[in-house]
């Protein structure tokens, strides 16, 4: 079976090189992992091919039972797995996904609340380039400039003073665990909507290593690729009802589930990913398994371990340490740049990215610093011992980065390292070499 082989032999070869380019270096990008082939079988079936606008029960197309039964899996597993009144599993990604939510709640120009993309915010949550700073009003909450953690109470302040009418609590940086009670407080004080974006920590939280968002705000939203380890899309999940309707949504018909709904679709989206919806089924499945849960919980002891040994190693981490899957490092204060420092580490297969630091002076382009997590190493089974030894190789790197020896070795330690947790060990070796 050389499908692809015969039919576009370029194509074919720039897979072979990316699965090779995988098993061949340490992934270290906190939002990357790598699926199961169950769910990288299901993204390539017949499901990639149907039309089916709509809600399961409720399409404009005909033919959709076989769909139906597949996202109602993907929902009923979705709610099972993090206590969801209501999923809707159709956003394509994480950034549709939280467009959707201000779609649903927000007008445009509305006041929000969100976190400073410097300080461990995304794009989403308010950046001036992004439509969510550019259609609505963002008054950014950044963390304490001493301890670079969060700041409860002086976010509490923000929020009585700026009013705004969501406040938006995730992460794309920020390596401490977050205090979802707390911000509902602030939002329940200040008639504000409570929307908590998981996508990076959705599968610590699902496997109950994380307080659980779903359980306290109005709005979750989260990617389904990053620790979940599912296909590449979204999922936003929400309370039934509206608290706030009389206060901002008095003329509304609507509950907030439905608010969502529409917002996904007709609002925003036309056919839903079938193949991709099929495959978040075949994940909550996996996710709700023991053994997940042992998964989840080695990423953090991995997190942990990496975290020690690069401080160890006499690198500065924001905040000191990791309580969550991911850590970011100053590297500035060694005098490389975040930009030099990603480029330098995947010369030794050592795959990370340039990522601000809080206050950063430098431009979001070449920062100061650089992000990096254990969830994909994690997959390939490696454990706290294997973290001391990617602490060390990257360290190393980094400190010795103008001794073409000591990179040379470090290249062969990260080769050494990677062949005894072969990527995919199931496929033949074909899948990997031209
Ligand atoms: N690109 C994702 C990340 O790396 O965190 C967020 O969208």
């Amino acid at each position: 079976m050389h499908y692809l082989r015969d039919v576009d032999p370029e194509i074919e070869a720039s897979v072979k090189n990316e699965a090779n380019r995988a098993r061949g270096g340490l992934e270290l990008i906190p939002s990357e992992n790598f699926t199961s082939l169950a769910v990288m079988q299901v993204m390539g079936s017949v499901f990639t091919n149907k039309y089916s606008e709509g809600y399961p029960g409720k399409r404009y197309y005909g033919g959709n039972e076989f769909v139906d039964v597949a996202e109602t899996l993907a929902i009923e597993r979705a709610k099972k797995l993090f206590n969801a009144e209501h999923v809707n599993v159709q956003p394509l990604s994480g950034s549709p996904a939280n467009q959707a939510v201000f779609f649903a709640l927000l007008n445009l120009g509305d006041t929000y609340m969100g976190m400073d993309l410097a300080c461990g915010g995304h794009l989403t949550h308010g950046c001036p380039v992004n439509f969510s700073g550019k259609h609505y009003k963002c008054i950014p909450y950044g963390v304490d400039k001493e301890t670079e953690l969060l700041d409860y109470d002086a976010i509490k302040k923000q929020a009585i003073k700026s009013k705004p009418k969501l406040i938006l609590s995730g992460l794309t940086a920020y390596p401490r665990e977050l205090d979802f009670d707390a911000f509902q407080e602030i939002a329940e004080e200040v008639g504000a909507y409570h929307f908590a974006d998981i996508a990076h920590i959705a599968g610590i939280v699902a496997a109950g290593l994380h307080p659980n968002p779903v359980e306290v705000c109005d709005v979750v939203s989260t990617t389904t690729h990053k620790t979940l380890r599912g296909p590449r899309g979204a999922m936003i999940m929400c309370k039934e009802e509206d608290r706030l309707r009389d206060i901002h949504h008095p003329d509304s018909k609507k509950n907030l589930a439905q608010l969502i709904d529409s917002a996904v679709f007709p609002g925003l989206q036309g056919g839903p990913h079938d193949h991709v919806n099929a495959a978040k089924a075949v994940a909550f499945h996996e996710a709700l398994q023991p053994e997940y849960k042992v998964y989840a919980s080695q990423i953090l002891k991995n997190a942990k371990a990496l975290a020690d040994e690069l401080m160890s190693q006499g690198l500065r981490l924001v905040t000191d340490g990791t309580e969550n899957h991911l850590m970011v490092v100053d590297v500035w204060e060694k005098g490389i740049t975040g930009k030099d420092a990603q480029n330098l580490l995947d010369e030794v297969g050592i795959f990370l990215n340039k990522n601000t630091i809080p206050f950063d002076e430098r431009s979001p382009f070449n920062p100061s610093g650089v992000r990096l997590g254990t969830p994909a190493l994690t997959t390939r089974g490696m454990k706290e011992s294997e973290m001391k030894e990617v602490g060390s190789l990257m360290a190393r790197a980094l400190l010795k980065k103008d001794d073409k020896t000591a990179l040379a070795k470090v290249k062969e330690g990260v080769s050494e390292l990677c062949s005894q947790f072969p990527l995919y060990p199931e496929l033949p070796d074909g899948y990997f070499k031209q």
